[in-house]
């Protein structure tokens, strides 16, 4: 497959090597995407069978997406081409969506790809913002801010959350979320809001509210929060978390007294409150073949036919070094029949975390090939990494989440050292089609 792909790239009389590549029009055109007869889109029995690569021909640049291929196939080397400054049409060819995928191809020249060296120049070369999750606790270590000028998306790990934000009710306390948003416009970076709804991380006054109590509250604090951010923040995660591992409701403060009408609630306060960004659906364990993940696509797909208001679903992609979770081919289908719906997807809070058989190889390749399926697909708009450095990452106090045989985690690009890991190079690798 590879080699087929350097071949059309040749054969387009393209440097295969792609990166001396000067700013040049999309000839990736339309890049119609025709997703052929993938069957994917809507099958929900069909995750766990999927996996065998049929169609999937590197048909990117060219635009030329060929039959598509069936559910859970690799989607091609679309990517590949896209990096050689042809734009990112038919980036889906044989993804199996049927016809969902590539439908915005000819993203442009590919201007970052000459000579790519950070995260976030080799995430131009396809459109991509390359995110990272952020927090004031570390902001003013060097290291720390140089890291993160590889990103040009950032995510606040904790300062926008609701008790940091309204810690007693009507009382807004903006500066720790001001402070991520101000470092992020002093180096060009965008934001993304988190997250408005969730189960933790709430102030105890919320306890004592009744139902009607409780969703005024959810609506004032949809609004104050977002007025405040209103044209500093490009999206939102506006529910976080609601669903349970078998797929049901979570329990939660709002479940319990407004029922599971509190997430369309959330959403339609939220464009309300403002028209002009994007708004998300945020969950971990959406990527493969669990209930939660079905459970997720039938809200979308309610929600888009109900007309309620969603623009995209955050796949937070806390994963390990083995292969069983997600397997790529169970994340391809969970992506493609989410962006047949009409959402955008987005990887927001990537980790690969060592297990028994953890190497630093495994972990580079279990990073590499997860991106590199968003990386095909033009619908997949950002990959956020969660946090920086090992030293710092979530995981090292939670011991419940933590894969058995006592590593440490050692989930993200940067070693407790700041040195990079070969995890950069299997991200950096993906994002440049490599
Ligand atoms: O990384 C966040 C950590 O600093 C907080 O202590 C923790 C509290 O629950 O939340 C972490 O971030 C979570 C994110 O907001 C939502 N998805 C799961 C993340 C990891 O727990």
């Amino acid at each position: 497959m590879r080699n087929l792909a350097k071949l059309l790239i040749w054969v387009a009389g393209i440097s295969p090597l792609g990166f001396a590549c000067a700013p040049s029009p999309a000839v990736g055109g339309g890049g119609a995407g025709a997703g052929g007869s993938g069957a994917a889109a809507g099958t929900l029995g069909g995750i766990a069978s999927g996996g065998r690569a049929v169609g999937g021909a590197p048909a990117g640049g060219a635009g030329a997406s060929t039959s598509g291929g069936e559910a859970g196939s690799p989607a091609g080397s679309g990517g590949v081409a896209a990096v050689a400054g042809t734009g990112n049409g038919g980036a889906s060819a044989g993804s199996g969506n049927g016809g969902g995928g590539g439908a915005s191809g000819g993203t442009g020249g590919a201007t970052a790809c000459a000579g790519a060296t950070t995260l976030k120049d080799a995430g131009s070369c396809t459109n991509r913002l390359i995110g990272v999750a952020l927090t004031n606790r570390h902001l003013d270590e060097p290291e720390f801010a140089a890291a993160a000028l590889q990103f040009n998306y950032v995510t606040p790990e904790d300062e926008m959350k609701w008790d940091v934000t309204e810690p007693q009710q009507g009382t807004f306390t903006f500066a720790e979320g001001d402070a991520i948003v101000e470092f992020a416009e002093a180096n060009g970076m965008k934001v993304k809001g988190h997250t408005l709804v969730w189960h933790n991380q709430l102030p105890s006054w919320l306890d004592a509210l009744n139902e009607a109590q409780l969703r005024a509250a959810l609506k004032a604090h949809i609004e104050g929060v977002m007025a405040h951010y209103a044209g500093r923040v490009i999206a939102w995660d506006v529910v976080n978390e609601a669903f349970d591992d078998d797929g049901s409701l979570r329990s939660s403060i709002w479940s319990q007294k407004l029922g599971q009408s509190f997430i369309e609630d959330a959403f339609r306060f939220a464009r309300a409150a403002d028209p002009n960004v994007k708004l998300y659906y945020n969950d971990y364990d959406i990527e493969s073949a669990y209930a939660k993940a079905d459970s997720v696509y039938e809200m979308v797909k309610d929600f888009k036919q109900r007309g309620v208001p969603i623009d995209g679903v955050g796949m937070q992609m806390h994963t390990r070094t083995t292969d069983e979770d997600p397997p790529v081919p169970e994340l391809i289908v969970n992506l493609d029949r989410l962006l047949a719906l009409g959402v955008e997807v987005v990887l927001s809070e990537m980790d690969v975390r060592y297990c028994a058989d953890g190497t630093d190889e495994k972990q580079k390749k279990r990073f590499h090939d997860i991106v590199a399926a968003c990386v095909a697909r033009s619908g997949c708009g950002a990959i956020t990494i969660w946090g920086i450095t090992d030293r710092y990452s979530f995981l090292n106090d939670r011991t419940d989440l933590q894969c058995a045989g006592s590593l440490p985690p050692r989930p993200l690009l940067w070693n407790d050292d700041y040195q990079k890991k070969p995890s950069f190079d299997g991200v950096m690798d993906a994002l440049l089609g490599r």
